[in-house]
C-alpha cells in the first residue's frame, strides 16, 4: 500500500461530499490541462496555473455556503467551478466574448459575479482583502450570519493592503477568513526574499488575530478546518488568518517557466500532489474505484468539450464607442428634490454637516467612515453629534488605513450598502489612491458592479499648512475615467451637491475647501434638496471677459470683480468637474471671446489645461485672445505666509485679468 504524505480525516464527512471534493479538484485540473493546450494554440491569452493548489480552492468553497462571498485570486479556478459557474461562460470570459463576465473588457479571473457571490481580483492583488472587509461589514450590519473568504498569495502579504485589511478586520471583529496560499514563489521571488518570519500565520498574532497553518494540499484538512471555523465565525464574528502551505508547480504564468525552482523542490511537491494523493486515499478506503474515476473523467471531458464548443461558436464581441462610454458609470436616474423655502444661515462647514446628516436620515444603508469622525466629530467637526444620532455602527472611526477603508467602502457597495469616507485631509488620499483609481473607478466598466461611495476631501491652501495639508488634488481624479468629481464653492451648493453625490450610485470625489469652511456663510435651504451634477452656475453676466473657475477660485474672482467695478466680467462657477458643463462654458466663450480659466491647483496637468484645450477646439473662431490659465505655481505648496501667497493663483489673478483685457 502506498504511503501518503497526508493524514486524511474523513470521520465526519459523507461519502457524497468526499466524492464531490474529488470531482471538483479533478474538474479544475482537467480544465487547466485543456487550457494549456489552447494557450499553445493561441486560443486564449495568458494563463496563471493553479495546478497543484486545487485542494485549497475546492476545499474552501465546499466548506462555505453558496451565498457566502469568496474573493479569489488568479490561481483559484476551483472556486469558480465549484460554485457551479457554467464552463462556457468561463471560456467566453477568457476569450473576451460576450457570454463572459466583462464584455471583453478584462481578462482571466478579473471579474466578479454577485449571482455566484464571487468577487474576482484586480491585478494589484492587495485591495481585495479590504473589499472582503466591506462585504463582511455589510453582512454584520444587516444581521446576516455569513462568512466572507478572501484569497492572497504569500507575495501579496507584503503589500500594505494586507496589513491594513487585517488590522481593520481585527479592530472591527469582521467575519473574514483571510486565506493565504503560500506556494513558495511570488513570480520568481522565493519566500525568504519576501518575508522574514517562519510562517505567515505568525503575522496574525500582531493583529490580535487567530491564525492557523494548514497543509494546503490535503483537501480534507482544508475542508474540515474551514468548515469548523466558518460555523464558529458565523456565531461569533471575527477574522481568522489561514496559511495554506502549498506549491506552485508551474511558472508564474505559462510564458515565464520555472527555471529558478530547484528540481528537488519540484520533486518533493510532486509527491504531495493534492489530487493523486486524495485519489489513493479514496480508493484505499473503497470510496472510489478506478472505474468511477474513469467515468468522472469521461463526463468532465465531455462537459469541457461541449462548453468549449459553445464558446468557440460564439462570435467575437460586438461593440461601439457609445456602448463603451455608457458603461463607465452606472445609470443614475436623478430626480430633482426642490429647494425648500425655509432658509437658514449656515457656514460652509455646517452646510456640509447638515447635508450629510440628512442623507444619513434618508438612507438607512449609509455608513460613514473616517479617522476621528465618531465621538470626536472629525478634525473639522463635520460629524459632531452623529454618533449620538446614528450610533457607532454607522459612524465609524477608522484606524489610519486609507487604502483598506476605501476598499472596505467598495465591499459595502458590493453588498448593497452606501458609504461616505472622510479623508482627514485631501492630501492623505494618496494613501488610498490605488483602490480609488483602480477599483472604484473601473469596476462598473469591467463587470457592471457600481461603487456607491463618496469620498469627502477637505482640501486647499491659504491656511498656512504647508505641502501636506494644503493640496487641491482634483486633477488626480478628473484624469481617471469612472470617477465623478464635485467641487462646490458655496454652502448651499455644498449641501445640495453632497445629497446628489450620496444618491448617485457611482464613486464621487467631493472636494470641500478648508479655507471656505468657516469663512463663507449664506442662507441655505434647510430641508433636504439636491442639485444635478454637470450644471455650472453663471454667477455674473458680463461682456468683457469670462472667468471660469471653481472652489476657492470663485471667491478670488468675486473679490477681483468687486475691486474693479468698471470691468464687465462673466463668472462661471463650475461646481462639478466631472461631469463638466461644457455647454455653459462654450456658450459664454462664444458670447464674449476672452477667457480666463482659474484654478488653485498647480498649472501643469490641471483641469484648466483641458478646459483651455476644449475651448480652443470648439470655439476657436470666437476667441479674441489666447485662452489664459491662471494657476498655482508648479511647486509644492510652501508653509510661510508670504511664500504661500506667492504660490497661490490669487496673487496673480488681477494682473493676468487686466493683461488679458488689454490684449
Ligand atoms: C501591486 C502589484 N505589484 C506587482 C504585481 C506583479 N505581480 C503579479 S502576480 C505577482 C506575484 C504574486 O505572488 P503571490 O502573491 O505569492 O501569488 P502567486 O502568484 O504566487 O500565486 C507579481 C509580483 C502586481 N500584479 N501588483
Amino acid at each position: 500500500m502506498r504511503i501518503s504524505p497526508f493524514v486524511y480525516d474523513n470521520r465526519f464527512i459523507s461519502n457524497d461530499t468526499l466524492i464531490s471534493l474529488y470531482k471538483n479538484m479533478l474538474k479544475s485540473r482537467m480544465i487547466e490541462e485543456k487550457m494549456l493546450v489552447l494557450l499553445r494554440q493561441g486560443k486564449i491569452s495568458k494563463w496563471f496555473s493553479g495546478i497543484g493548489q486545487e485542494a485549497i480552492s475546492v476545499g474552501v468553497t465546499t466548506a462555505l455556503e453558496d451565498d457566502e462571498y469568496i474573493l479569489p485570486m488568479h490561481r483559484n479556478l476551483g472556486v469558480f467551478t465549484t460554485r457551479g459557474i457554467p464552463l462556457y461562460r468561463l471560456f467566453c470570459q477568457w476569450q473576451g466574448k460576450a457570454s463572459g463576465f466583462t464584455k471583453g473588457r478584462d481578462r482571466s479571473f478579473h471579474f466578479g459575479s454577485n449571482e455566484y457571490n464571487i468577487v474576482g481580483m484586480i491585478s494589484h492583488l492587495g485591495p481585495q482583502l479590504g473589499v472582503a472587509d466591506g462585504i463582511a461589514l455589510a453582512n454584520l450590519l444587516q444581521g446576516k450570519k455569513k462568512v466572507t473568504a478572501v484569497f492572497s498569495g504569500e507575495g501579496g502579504t507584503s503589500e500594505g493592503d494586507f496589513h491594513e485589511a487585517l488590522n481593520v478586520a481585527a479592530v472591527w471583529n469582521l467575519p473574514v477568513l483571510f486565506c493565504i496560499e503560500n506556494n513558495g514563489y511570488g513570480l520568481s521571488t522565493p519566500v525568504n526574499e519576501q518575508f522574514k518570519c517562519k510562517d505567515i500565520a505568525e503575522k496574525g498574532v500582531g493583529y490580535g488575530m487567530e491564525s492557523h497553518v494548514i497543509e494546503g494540499n490535503n483537501v480534507l484538512e482544508v475542508y474540515n478546518t474551514v468548515r469548523r471555523l466558518a460555523i464558529e465565525i458565523r456565531e461569533r464574528p471575527r477574522p481568522v488568518l489561514l496559511e495554506f502551505k502549498t506549491f506552485r508547480m508551474r511558472g508564474h504564468e505559462e510564458a515565464s517557466g520555472t527555471k529558478y525552482v530547484p528540481d528537488e523542490l519540484m520533486a518533493e511537491w510532486e509527491e504531495k500532489d493534492p489530487l493523486t494523493n486524495y485519489f489513493h486515499f479514496l480508493s484505499d478506503e473503497a470510496i472510489l474505484t478506478e472505474e468511477n474515476d474513469e467515468t468522472f473523467r469521461v463526463e468532465i471531458k465531455a462537459e469541457i468539450d461541449r462548453n468549449l464548443q459553445i464558446s468557440f461558436t460564439e462570435n467575437n464581441i460586438d461593440s461601439n464607442v457609445s456602448n463603451e462610454l455608457n458603461d463607465v458609470f452606472q445609470t443614475f436616474d436623478y430626480k430633482e428634490i426642490k429647494k425648500s423655502v425655509n432658509l437658514i444661515k449656515l457656514r460652509f462647514v455646517d452646510a456640509v454637516s447638515l447635508g450629510l446628516r440628512q442623507s444619513m436620515e434618508r438612507n438607512d444603508n449609509l455608513v460613514i467612515m473616517g479617522q476621528d469622525i465618531a465621538e470626536y466629530g472629525g478634525v473639522f467637526k463635520v460629524t459632531e453629534g452623529f454618533v449620538d444620532q446614528f450610533g457607532k455602527e454607522r459612524v465609524r472611526n477608522t484606524p489610519i488605513c486609507e487604502s483598506a477603508i476605501v476598499s472596505t467602502a467598495m465591499g459595502l457597495s458590493i453588498n448593497k450598502m452606501k458609504a461616505v469616507v472622510e479623508m482627514q485631509f485631501a492630501d492623505f488620499v494618496s494613501s488610498g489612491f490605488n483602490p480609488i483609481v483602480n477599483y472604484l473607478a473601473k469596476t462598473h466598466y469591467r463587470w457592471g458592479q457600481n461603487a456607491d461611495v463618496v469620498i469627502r476631501m477637505p482640501c486647499g491652501g491659504g491656511v498656512g499648512a504647508g505641502p501636506f495639508h494644503s493640496q487641491t488634488n482634483e486633477a488626480w481624479f478628473t484624469k481617471t475615467p469612472g470617477l465623478k468629481v464635485v467641487y462646490p464653492a458655496f454652502p448651499a451648493d455644498a449641501k445640495g451637491l453632497l445629497a446628489t453625490a450620496i444618491e448617485d450610485p457611482n464613486p464621487v470625489l467631493f472636494f470641500e475647501h478648508k479655507a471656505l469652511y468657516r469663512s463663507i456663510s449664506e442662507e441655505v435651504p434647510q430641508e433636504y434638496f439636491n442639485i444635478p451634477f454637470g450644471k455650472a452656475s453663471v454667477l455674473k453676466n458680463g461682456t468683457d471677459v469670462v472667468i471660469i473657475t471653481y472652489g476657492a477660485g470663485v471667491h478670488w474672482a468675486l473679490d477681483v470683480i468687486e475691486d474693479n467695478p468698471e470691468l464687465s466680467v462673466e463668472l462661471i462657477d463650475l461646481r462639478t468637474l466631472s461631469p463638466l458643463d461644457t455647454e455653459t462654458i462654450f456658450k459664454s466663450v462664444r458670447k464674449i471671446g476672452k477667457v480666463l480659466v482659474l484654478q488653485e491647483d498647480t498649472m501643469f496637468g490641471g483641469i484648466s489645461s483641458d478646459i483651455s484645450a476644449m475651448i480652443v477646439e470648439n470655439c476657436f473662431e470666437y476667441l479674441d485672445a489666447p485662452v489664459k490659465r491662471v494657476a498655482g505655481l508648479d511647486t509644492p505648496i510652501p508653509f510661510a505666509k508670504n511664500l504661500e501667497e506667492e504660490f497661490m493663483a490669487k496673487s496673480r489673478l488681477e494682473k493676468e485679468l487686466l493683461d488679458l483685457l488689454d490684449y
